[in-house]
């Protein structure tokens, strides 16, 4: 038992391995020191929101929670402020008294490019200048794996290779990382660009046998990113400890991120429900899956 202590810690703490949670320490005497004040999660009401709704109240004093949609009412610990990412000044007022930025708001499939401008494009220039404006430090971005989806799935890339985006949503994934990039240049606001794999209860085809990340992988690694002392500015595949894998982050080890989950276990039900792939199809070819094939939507 924890007992009457809470120990969420990170301002002050020595280079946690995200896979020991500050949460898990008991100091045997009454402190309770958070990462962060005034935490904002963008797309709140979105199934990765939702999941991380209660676990990320262990890393800030107040959890600021917005999306375009309504999603009921605040709960303890919680602000709701509606906002929609393309409006400049909405976006302006949810930023007032943030340290840092869960940004996982905005359109999460491909699709016809108007609406991806609006809220990927327009939305993340919007979050950016909001943050220079109201000296917010830190932010974990939401990336994809579709950045890189015209890789090979018999590639293994590493964080720096060239972006080859396998449509309009990876091509506004790839402008947010490197819009963030200037802003880290420039203003010095840091940023985790998590490009996630296929983050769900569970793998759902062969493909996500190397692309899931578990939903407690995914809240341990936007808590390391919260938490190391230097972020700078990163981009990390967020993916389980999967056996099958197309991603190297060896250029993030200083985050301190350590996959606890695997694919793994999934692997016999996932062979027994589907059928073996074929070869020649592009969508089984490209770390993308499916999403290379998309399109075009005129
Ligand atoms: P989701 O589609 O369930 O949630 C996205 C949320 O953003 C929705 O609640 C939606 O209402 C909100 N949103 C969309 N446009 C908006 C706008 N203009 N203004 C304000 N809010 C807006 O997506 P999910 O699965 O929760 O993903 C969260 C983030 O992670 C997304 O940015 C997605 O691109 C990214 N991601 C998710 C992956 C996954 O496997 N779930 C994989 C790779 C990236
Ligand atoms: C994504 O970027 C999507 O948001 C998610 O719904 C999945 O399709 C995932 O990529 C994936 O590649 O499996």
């Amino acid at each position: 038992m924890v007992g009457k202590y809470s120990k969420p810690v990170v301002n002050v703490q020595p280079l946690w391995s995200s896979a020991i949670r500050p949460q898990e320490y008991d100091y045997g005497q009454t402190m309770t020191i958070k990462a962060h004040q005034r935490l904002l999660l963008t797309g709140a009401a979105g199934n990765l929101g939702q999941t991380l709704r209660e676990r990320l109240k262990a890393n800030c004093e107040t959890l600021r929670l917005s999306d375009r949609r309504d999603f009921g009412p605040a709960r303890s610990g919680e602000e709701i402020m509606l906002a929609d990412l393309a409006d400049a000044d909405a976006v302006h007022a949810t930023m007032a008294g943030v340290d840092a930025v869960v940004h996982m708001g905005g359109i999460s499939l491909e699709g016809p490019f108007a609406p991806i401008l609006q809220a990927n494009i327009v939305g993340v220039y919007n979050l950016y200048e909001a943050a220079r404006k109201h000296s917010t430090k830190r932010v974990v971005f939401a990336s994809s794996n579709h950045v890189t989806g015209f890789y090979k799935q018999s590639e293994t890339i590493t964080a720096d290779r060239p972006a080859r985006p396998d449509g309009f949503y990876g091509v506004s994934k790839a402008f947010g990382e490197d819009i963030s990039r200037m802003y880290f240049d420039r203003y010095g606001i840091e940023t985790a660009c998590v490009r996630i794999g296929s983050s769900f209860p569970e793998p759902r085809d062969r493909r996500m046998l190397a692309t899931w990340l578990s939903y407690e992988d995914l809240y341990r690694l936007i808590t390391a990113c919260l938490t190391t002392p230097v972020l700078g500015h990163t981009i990390i595949f967020g993916v389980s400890n999967n056996s099958v894998t197309w991603w190297d982050n060896t250029q993030a080890r200083h985050i301190g991120y350590v996959a606890q989950d695997s694919a793994d276990k999934f692997r016999d039900a996932v062979f027994a429900r589907t059928q073996a792939p074929d070869l020649s199809d592009p969508a089984v070819q490209h770390q993308g899956g499916a999403f290379v094939r998309m399109g075009p939507f005129e």
